[in-house]
């Protein structure tokens, strides 16, 4: 995917090339291209895991625009009015942009206030609305150091992201980091954020997560030499959900096995996972009972219990298994141990442990 602005004429453009760069995707618009008859200065080009195209940029007039594609190119009308939307910000524009869970979207802005430049986060539904549910109204103002211009967003499994930027004109870096909720990550640097001064001036350009690694990348200068640069910070470890323990043996007289959830950190917001019995060699419903469901905890909460209720019967069985999994988790990671396997042991008949007597004939010389 390209997008872009069309010289001469006040539109911009969306292409979609097939694999390897071939000639345009035919599926895509017309022809591969949809043009757009508003001018608009691209600062991100997004796709959506379904595969929808989010446009951010800066219209003509000023402002935030926003247009979501569907996959074949047609706007998608469940987006904003028509697939887009503009925000008029008074002398602003976005910057930056990353898509989060659930198709929402965040969006890095500037804006010029009293002399000085402000960064301002907003996050938007999947409708396109200002999310209620972050900030006031959907909108964070950030305050990244003096006319630092945000150059990227980047987001983290646990949710958590970060924000790097680059002064316009003295080219002063700064790294921060955030919670998922869009504070300030206390842990990171002062109060969230780090400088980066590599060589006598630096400019980020772009950055990008490796497990609790930042790499940022950009480039210094010394003297009137300029090289690239290459940065990476320990942001510390995600937040992650695992069983704790990962395994247990209960006898089938047991009426209910508890198994415990841990977040290995708290959390400023909720987190979810879901668990579902996956395997194993006994059976829902008849050995045990556990519908799937979703574990919930609240910010501060660090730790969940899934009860699995046993039967008890007479037969004379081998010692059975179940697996339960964790997946889908909103605001953390699955840890190492999001795979349970609890083994339910039988009390009845032969099955019973027996003693036997082993003798072994000594060989001598
Ligand atoms: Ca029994
Ligand atoms: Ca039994």
């Amino acid at each position: 995917m390209v997008a872009g602005a069309i010289q001469g004429s006040a539109s911009t453009f969306a292409l979609r090339l097939q694999a390897n760069c071939g000639p345009p995707d035919p599926s895509f618009g017309k022809g591969g291209l949809v043009v757009i008859d508003k001018s608009i200065e691209i600062a991100e080009l997004l796709v959506l895991p379904a595969g929808q195209i989010q446009l951010v940029g800066m219209a003509e007039t000023g402002g935030v625009f926003l247009a979501r594609l569907a996959p074949d190119g047609s706007f998608d009308d469940s987006f904003g009015s028509g697939g887009r939307l503009s925000t008029p910000l008074t002398g602003g524009a976005p910057n930056a942009a990353t898509l989060l869970a659930d198709d929402k979207l965040l969006v890095a802005a500037t804006r010029f206030v009293d002399g000085a430049h402000e960064t301002l986060l907003r996050r938007y539904t999947n409708r396109g609305v200002l999310d209620s549910s972050f900030g006031e109204q959907g909108v964070i103002a950030v305050n990244l150091g003096a006319d630092v211009i945000p150059a990227a967003l980047v987001l983290r499994d646990d949710a958590s992201f970060a924000l790097v930027g680059c002064h316009e004109y003295a080219l002063l870096s700064s790294v921060t980091l955030f919670t998922a909720d869009g504070s300030l990550d206390p842990a990171f640097g002062t109060g969230g954020t780090a400088p980066l001064i590599l060589g006598e001036r630096t400019c980020i350009h772009d950055a990008v997560f490796s497990d609790s690694r930042l790499f940022v990348g950009g480039f210094a200068e010394h003297g009137a030499a300029q090289s690239f640069a290459l940065a990476a910070y320990d942001t510390g470890a995600q937040r992650s959900l695992s069983f704790a323990p990962a395994q247990a043996s209960v006898p089938e007289a047991t009426a209910a096995a508890t198994l415990t959830v841990q977040l290995s950190q708290t959390a400023a917001q909720t987190v979810t996972v879901r668990y579902e019995a996956t395997g194993g060699s006994a059976t829902n419903g008849q050995d045990y009972t556990l519908a799937s469901g979703t574990l919930a905890f609240a910010p501060g909460e660090r730790v969940q219990h899934i009860t699995v209720a046993l039967a008890n019967d007479s037969a004379d069985e081998p010692d059975e298994t179940l697996i339960i999994l964790l997946s889908d988790p909103s605001n953390a990671i699955l840890g190492g141990n999001a795979r349970f396997t609890l083994t339910i042991t039988d009390d009845d008949g032969a099955n019973q442990p027996t003693q036997y007597r082993v003798s072994i004939p000594l060989v001598q010389q």
